[in-house]
């Protein structure tokens, strides 16, 4: 018995936010400034698979380990013991009230994680990552845990994973607990909701981010003023009409609360001093084509958003499939210096 190892595998797939998560009001407990809203991707397209072992015959002395994509990965970060111990304290519990529980909390854990998306796409994978990671661990100590505690967990390894705890279309609430008790996620609509949906990646650059999201955003937090009416009346009116637009199933809505929400994102990057600058030429191609592709149907059939980088996601629906891809491919295809022909295209929402 001493030397048998216990084993648990999950995915989590990759969450793309349309109103997005931008500020903290305490770092340590990644407690947000504000709630955000994501559509979460197939994982048949885009996941982190994590199996998460122990066993009483790993040795101590090389303790806890991470082999992400085939390389060791850091496990000391303060992000990644946060997520540890919150999920080896649930455990101790259940083996407290049950002496016959083997004690697992107690034996070093080994995870093994892989991407089924190339780094080429340039997808931040923290989401999908965290999100893997810990509910591998908490199948594997057979946690009674709901998708809305393992956010809790999860949003301490990263606040965007805490939404990739969930498929379809998902809100994290900031709430407003000092102790972050009450910020986590929760499912908006299950993505047969709205079936129709579909995500497009164009891909500028693969390129690591200058400025990762962490940094970025404590400089936005303390020096933009434009941040302040972000997180007081922006984001709270978009929260409400994407809700709204969701529910009622209503692109039109959608993808302007989507682009808006982007464009307000990125204001405050530039208002940030010194500037953060994460959209490039080729991204403003982007939303020059999607506003002529617009324009052209004569009514909204695509929408823009742009994360902590200079790739876009696109969201249409299946049905215009052929005047937003077709359209975007002879737009972006050739002409634009810098544009990559890779995208990954017609993904789906999450059952
Ligand atoms: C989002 N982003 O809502 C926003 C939009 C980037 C732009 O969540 O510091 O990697 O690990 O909590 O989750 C990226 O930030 O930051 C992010 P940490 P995270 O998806």
């Amino acid at each position: 018995m001493a030397d048998k190892v216990y084993r648990a595998s999950t995915t989590a797939p990759v969450n793309i936010a349309v109103v997005k998560y931008w500020g903290k009001r305490d770092p340590k407990l990644n407690l947000p400034t504000n709630s955000s809203l994501s559509v979460t991707l197939s994982q048949s397209d885009l996941r982190t698979l994590t199996t998460a072992s122990c066993s009483a015959s790993y040795p101590a002395s090389e303790g806890d380990s991470l082999l992400l994509n085939g390389e060791q990965s850091d496990v000391s970060g303060a992000r990644t013991q946060a997520c540890f111990r919150e999920l080896r304290a649930r455990r101790a519990a259940l083996e407290a009230a049950d002496s016959s529980l083997p004690k697992l909390s107690t034996m070093p854990l080994r995870l093994v994680s892989e991407n089924n998306f190339p780094t080429a796409a340039g997808l931040a994978s923290s989401a999908a990552g965290f999100a893997a990671l810990v509910r591998a661990i908490a199948n594997l100590y057979e946690l009674p845990a709901s998708p809305s505690e393992l956010s809790l967990i999860a949003r301490q390894g990263s606040g965007s994973a805490c939404r990739s705890l969930f498929g379809g279309y998902v809100a994290w609430r900031m709430g407003d607990a000092a102790d972050g008790s009450d910020s986590m996620a929760d499912q908006v609509a299950e993505a047969s909701h709205w079936p129709e949906m579909r995500a497009l990646v164009l891909v500028v650059s693969a390129a690591k981010k200058g400025v990762s999201s962490t940094s970025g955003m404590q400089q936005t937090v303390a020096t933009s003023g434009l941040f302040q009416e972000r997180i007081a009346k922006v984001v709270p009116q978009n929260m409400a009409a994407m809700e709204k637009a969701i529910q009622e199933r209503d692109f039109a809505s959608f993808a302007e609360v989507t682009m808006r929400d982007s464009n307000s994102f990125h204001a405050t990057c530039a208002d940030t001093y010194p500037p953060i600058f994460y959209m490039n030429d080729v991204s403003r191609a982007a939303i020059r084509a999607v506003e002529q592709i617009n324009a052209a149907a004569g009514r909204t059939v695509a929408a823009y958003t742009f994360d902590a980088g200079p790739n876009a996601v696109i969201y249409y629906l299946e049905r215009d499939t052929e005047p937003v891809v077709g359209t975007l491919y002879h737009v972006l295809g050739g002409d634009v210096d810098g544009w990559k022909s890779d995208v990954i295209k017609g993904l789906k929402p999450s059952i």
